[in-house]
């Protein structure tokens, strides 16, 4: 039976929502290819109404359906537990929500706070008055995240330091192979990535070689996506 992924749509059909990416990569770990993605609009919640929430993403799988990021990687693994396994174990699972937690809390809002204006010209067009007037009510004005760029970078990019310490004794975060953990960290990377701000990891940053990895996974399936070329910054 095929899953249905309800994802976040932007301009030209760039989906750069992190929390999809990290239940794409993970369907994809599992070795789910058969699936249909549906986009849905910031200003129309409606196809996912059937949740009783309005956060996205949301898993439908049959007659089951799964809100929240976290709650569909731990339904695929225990609903499969046939494909490669995402978190390995239990305490390999606890440690997963550990790093769930972290980049919730301290990578995806120190990102937001760099990308904001980024973030926006990636909106849909027909999206944009909504998506201004929710965000300016938690974040203020979007053009002063023009400013200040580069002193807010340099401390994102310094907080990145037990990643590249992690990264340097092993190819991936699960170790010698991709686990739930790499994609939990992945999908902030791609959000930027599809903002059009693929700067926020420098070239010679020793990053690149696993996000370089991650990329070419499941034949460029993220590599491949579309992204925003970035009209002004
Ligand atoms: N804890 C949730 C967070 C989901 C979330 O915040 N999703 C964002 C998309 S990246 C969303 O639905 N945003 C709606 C909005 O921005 O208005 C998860 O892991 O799935």
């Amino acid at each position: 039976m095929t899953i249905t992924v309800y994802e976040l749509d932007g301009v030209d059909d760039v989906r750069f929502s992190p929390y999809c990416w990290r239940t794409l990569m993970a369907l994809k770990h599992k070795g789910i290819d058969d699936f249909e993605r549906v986009p849905v609009s910031f200003r129309d919640r409606s196809p996912i109404a059937f949740s009783g929430q309005e956060r996205i993403p949301v898993l439908v799988d049959g007659d089951h359906w799964v809100n929240d990021s976290w709650n569909i990687a731990c339904y695929l693994e225990d609903a499969y537990p046939d494909g490669p396994a995402l978190f390995g174990s239990d305490i390999g699972r606890s440690q997963a929500q550990f790093v769930n937690a972290w980049t919730q809390r301290i990578q995806n809002p120190g990102l937001i706070n760099i990308v904001l204006w980024d973030a926006f010209q990636a909106v849909d067009p027909a999206d944009r008055d909504w998506w201004r007037e929710d965000r300016e009510k938690m974040f203020g004005r979007i053009e002063d995240y023009k400013e200040n760029q580069s002193e807010k970078l340099t401390a994102w990019r310094r907080d990145l330091d037990p990643l590249r310490m992690t990264l340097g004794d092993q190819p991936f975060l699960g170790g010698q192979a991709p686990a739930y953990v790499d994609y939990l960290v992945f999908g902030t990377f791609l959000f930027a990535c599809y903002v059009g701000r693929e700067d926020v990891i420098e070239a010679d940053d020793s990053l690149q070689d696993w996000l370089g990895r991650l990329l070419d996974m499941f034949d460029g399936f993220a590599r491949q996506a579309p992204k925003t070329m970035t009209s002004e910054r």
